[in-house]
């Protein structure tokens, strides 16, 4: 068993890898939801659709959302005068439907996640970190308190921040299945994903940060910096706005109490000593994930990293 944590569109390319050269079945992806919304009285899991949605080959080129997509939905919306920053088009808008249905129903939301991942013909586990709600929310340097998809979104990521907290965290536990999978695997892999704000959350759980400290030699985190930069997002600007270094090195120093192996860019080599003063492993390999092959040669150096035998070649993407 293999369990990943994981944000969006970084862990859904690595997934996608990942499920090249191990039996789809035997992962589970345990994802960030303090980036989920409530829209136009909708529950929305961004992270969670857009690994559905990727491992199901519909994802459109932007990372988020369904190829293809009309939307009529959200121009019908802005005639009562709503506003149309969040862009849920038609074909997505029927996920936040089935799923805001089923959740007034009193099905849980690791229980949906299930149903959506199937109706979307995935067999890989993918679970929400959490059950109960956790919200990611960034004081600007203004001293304003906003939500992350206000952020993300709404400002694209261009306002200055001065902290960030989840909100919920501290009463959360987490989802079923998720602490079990986390005990059980041969390898936790920290997928290339924001270090605060889509794998901090997740830490942020505390019944799972004291599993990966205890199963430190386990795990394996992948740097989503290259080159002190963020290939998409603010990872890079938030970490400096926040203390941290935008380098491989930062991202080790944040994620070194719960992996002992950090993987990083060949173009990051010159950090392995600092890493490694940090008291990890640090493996050194192509980690730009711009085409399908790359992503599986990555998941296979980590799963080599942590001693497990990948399976050659399990299954084309689709
Ligand atoms: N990202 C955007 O940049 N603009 C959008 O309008 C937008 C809409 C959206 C709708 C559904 C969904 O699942 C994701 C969406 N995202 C959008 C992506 C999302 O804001 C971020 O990718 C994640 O929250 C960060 O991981």
């Amino acid at each position: 068993m293999i369990a990943v944590l994981c944000g969006g569109v970084g862990a859904a390319r690595f997934l996608l890898g990942l499920r090249g050269v191990v039996e789809e079945q035997a992962i589970t992806a345990i994802v960030n939801t303090g980036d989920d919304l409530d829209w136009n009285t909708l529950r929305v899991c961004p992270d969670l659709d857009t690994i559905t949605y990727t491992l199901s080959g519909r994802n459109a080129s932007t990372g988020w959302g369904l190829e293809g997509e009309s939307w009529n939905a959200l121009a019908g919306l802005e005639r009562f005068g709503a506003e149309r920053w969040f862009g849920i088009g038609d074909t997505d808008l029927a996920t936040h439907l089935f799923r805001s249905q089923a959740l007034a129903d009193g099905t849980v939301l690791h229980e949906v996640t299930k149903q959506i991942s199937s109706a979307f013909g995935i067999s890989m586990n993918i679970v929400p970190m959490t059950n109960d709600s956790v919200r990611t929310r960034l004081t600007t340097v203004d001293g304003e308190e906003i939500d992350f998809q206000e952020y993300f979104v709404h400002r694209r990521h261009e306002v200055a921040v001065r902290s960030i907290r989840f909100d919920g965290v501290d009463h959360a536990t987490p989802a079923p299945g998720v602490i079990e999978a986390l005990e059980r695997s041969e390898a936790i892999i920290i997928a290339p994903s924001n270090p605060l704000v889509s794998i901090g959350p997740i830490l942020a759980v505390r019944p799972i940060a004291e599993v990966l400290e205890r199963r430190r030699d386990h795990v394996a985190a992948i740097s989503p910096i290259i080159g002190g930069r963020a290939l998409k997002g603010p990872a890079d600007r938030l970490l400096v706005e926040l203390g941290h270094r935008s380098s491989a090195a930062g991202v080790a120093a944040l994620l070194a109490r719960f992996a002992r192996t950090m993987i990083i860019d060949e173009l990051d080599r010159g950090e392995v000593g600092e890493i490694e003063g940090l008291g990890m492993r640090c493996v050194v390999t192509r980690t730009l994930m711009d085409e399908p092959g790359v992503a599986r040669d990555l998941a296979r150096t980590v799963l080599d990293a942590l001693g497990v035998t990948a399976v050659d070649e399990v299954k084309p993407d689709r």
